[in-house]
């Protein structure tokens, strides 16, 4: 995202735990190197920012402890910090495994679909939806929550044609979350328009976003190399995909 949320009127700060590259000459890009579970850290992060997005965390399974750490307590300190310093809104990272035991069979997910995790991560991110819940409620602050399907330079599997969200419709989504007026609070699908979605694209339209890439443009070569999903597999059939198969290594 940090190419392509650069703008002429626009100061990027970016935080991470891993060091980043410096930014380039006339880069307008700070760096700061810290945990998002530092309260300090993310307090001075959020001092004089107009918004904040929050995709910081595990991104796939984790034992227990990590998740509770870093994804749950992470971001219950990026929302507190971003309160205590007075910062408008926050977009937050919530995933298909939010709602990973959705069946594709009871037809398209909608946008406020009842959380129905399937891994400890999933867990994660319905905890992160109720906490950016809270703090709009509670606290008046402006949160987006979006459940990002699978945000890669291009399809990597047969499911991924349906939970495709490219890059640069990315970027377009969080553009129309920091554009929108007064969003209180929100969850929408972060996908692209692909021809085979599962998900509803009606809220994120509401906010602005509009798609304009589709994952059929590589259906083809996905299909020649992987072949059909199974319909019977747990790819074809949750939202979650082989996530919500016995195979699958659920952390402890
Ligand atoms: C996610 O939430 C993960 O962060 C990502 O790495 C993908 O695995 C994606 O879901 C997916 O479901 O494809």
């Amino acid at each position: 995202m940090r190419p392509r949320l650069a703008a002429d009127d626009r100061i990027l700060r970016l935080l991470d735990i891993a060091d980043l590259p410096a930014p380039a000459d006339g880069e307008q890009t700070e760096i700061i190197k810290a945990s998002i579970t530092d309260m300090d850290a993310m307090e001075k992060a959020c001092a004089g920012v107009d918004a904040v997005i929050h995709l910081g965390g595990h991104s796939l399974e984790q034992v227990w402890s990590k998740i509770l750490d870093v994804n749950i307590n992470g971001t219950y300190v990026v929302l507190e910090a971003a309160r205590r310093q007075g910062v408008k809104r926050v977009v937050l990272a919530s995933s298909n495994h939010a709602v990973g035991y959705v069946k594709k069979e009871d037809g398209e997910a909608g946008d406020y679909e009842f959380p129905r995790p399937d891994t400890n991560y999933g867990v994660s991110k319905v905890a992160v939806e109720a906490l950016g819940s809270l703090y709009a409620d509670r606290y008046g602050l402006d949160v987006i929550c979006v459940r990002i399907g699978s945000c890669f330079e291009k399809p990597k599997d047969v499911r991924m044609l349906s939970t495709w969200l490219s890059p640069a419709d990315g970027a377009r989504l969080f553009e129309a979350c920091l554009a929108t007026p007064e969003p209180g609070f929100r969850i929408i699908w972060g996908i692209s328009d692909n021809t085979r979605r599962w998900f509803s694209l009606d809220e994120g339209r509401k906010l602005g976003y509009e798609s304009q890439d589709n994952s059929e443009a590589y259906a083809e070569e996905v299909i020649a190399q992987h072949g059909e999903l199974d319909p019977d597999s747990h790819a074809a059939r949750y939202l979650g995909g082989a996530w919500c198969g016995p195979d699958f290594n659920t952390a402890v």
